[in-house]
């Protein structure tokens, strides 16, 4: 039996990694620390209560004694750090609270691992940390040895933090690895990304933003197998050693607001072409063959079958929706500790 500490397990891709271990691996115990920031929601959690192998606890990564103490107390041997500011446009609109999160909060979490002792650290990462590649090359990919080239100060933090994780594996000698994943859908996205902005808005028949021309091309990932990747990684993975997940689905975001569109029966005229982001990535593709080839993973849905599901979930969980529309789910940890 290991004792799991989960941070940002409130959010889209954690939320969806303890629904997942927390049934597979009845015997391991698992900490969830989630400071239940706006993009934090305890409804993805509440019915992970009931499990006697689950604990949720809220708090700040940055917070260093906070930190340290539930390192004391709870003994922890992995830690999986999932939290993060995660959306690009915010980091674009105001930088620092990502500096905040994505680096001086993983380096709290390093400095604990170090004072306290762990068997494995294990970095969430980003494909966003390799810049972007043309559109008009397609046989180029990223592998784990292209080098770091940032666009964002969102991408920028990511990578700084993998920087740091690195620095404490030499340093210290701290037992670390790092996951490095494309574009995830799926249950639980906060209705602020690309997709379930799409599904959310269309239900309403609101218009939906693409970005310049809508050709930036991103490679989507169902999020089960971005953790099937993370929890093998995790238990199998190589101390020192950075992995890709992608999903080879590379798309176009205008054909995947399209097709989200006429999977809901609703019309083009909703799509409106607005200002490019700032530094807008033209294209991100993975290669996930050192992950295939070393610990045996592969993706179980093929896009197709992934975004009709996920399009099914959020249409069967408009309260969900309309919780986070009128901000009554900020309150939802409040009500459930009364
Ligand atoms: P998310 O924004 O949905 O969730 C982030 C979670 O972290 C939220 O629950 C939030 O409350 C929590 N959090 C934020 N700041 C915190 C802090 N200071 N202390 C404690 N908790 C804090 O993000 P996500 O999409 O689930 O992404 C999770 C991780 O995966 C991030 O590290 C992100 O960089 C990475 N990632 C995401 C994608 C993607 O497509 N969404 C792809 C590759 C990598
Ligand atoms: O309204 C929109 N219109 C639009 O055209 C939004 C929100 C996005 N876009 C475009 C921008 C991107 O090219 O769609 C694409 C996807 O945008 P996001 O959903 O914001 O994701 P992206 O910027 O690609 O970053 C995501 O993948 C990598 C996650 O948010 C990051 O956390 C992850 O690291």
């Amino acid at each position: 039996m290991k004792t799991y500490f989960i941070t940002g397990g409130a959010g889209f891709i954690g939320s969806n990694y303890l629904h997942y271990v927390t049934s597979k691996y009845p015997n391991d115990y698992f900490v969830c620390l989630d400071a239940l920031t706006y993009a934090g929601n305890y409804n993805n959690i509440r019915p992970l209560d009931e499990k006697g192998n689950y604990k949720f606890v809220q708090g700040n990564i940055t917070d260093r004694q906070f930190v340290n103490q539930l390192f004391e107390q709870e003994k922890f041997d992995v830690v999986i750090n999932f939290a993060a500011e995660s959306h690009v446009d915010n980091s674009i609109k105001n930088p620092e609270i990502f500096l905040m999160t994505n680096i001086i909060g993983t380096e709290v979490l390093l400095d604990a691992c170090v004072k306290y002792g762990i068997t494995r650290y294990h970095q969430i990462s980003t494909d966003e940390v390799y810049g972007d590649l043309p559109l008009d090359r397609p046989d180029l990919l990223f592998t784990e040895e292209t080098p770091l080239k940032t666009s964002s100060p969102y991408s920028t933090s990511k990578a700084s933090a993998d920087l740091l994780v690195m620095a404490y594996h030499r340093t210290y000698g701290l037992p670390v690895t790092i996951s490095r994943c494309s574009n995830n859908y799926g249950p639980f996205q906060f209705p602020e990304k690309l997709i379930p902005l799409t599904i959310s808005r269309a239900l309403n028949d609101e218009v939906i933003p693409v970005y310049g021309t809508g050709q930036n091309v991103r490679d989507w990932i169902h999020v089960h197998d971005h953790n099937v990747g993370v929890d093998l990684i995790v238990r199998n993975g190589k101390v020192g050693e950075i992995y890709n997940l992608g999903g080879h689905s590379e798309r176009p975001n205008l054909s995947i607001v399209k097709t989200i569109l006429a999977q809901m029966g609703k019309s083009d005229d909703l799509i409106t072409f607005v200002e490019d982001r700032k530094g807008h990535d033209l294209r991100y593709a993975i290669a996930s063959s050192k992950v295939e080839k070393e610990l045996g993973w592969n993706r179980t849905y093929t896009f197709e079958e992934g975004i009709n599901k996920t399009i099914k979930w959020y249409l069967d969980s408009q309260d969900w929706i309309d919780d986070i529309k009128s901000g009554s789910y900020q309150k939802a940890y409040k009500i459930s500790k009364r």
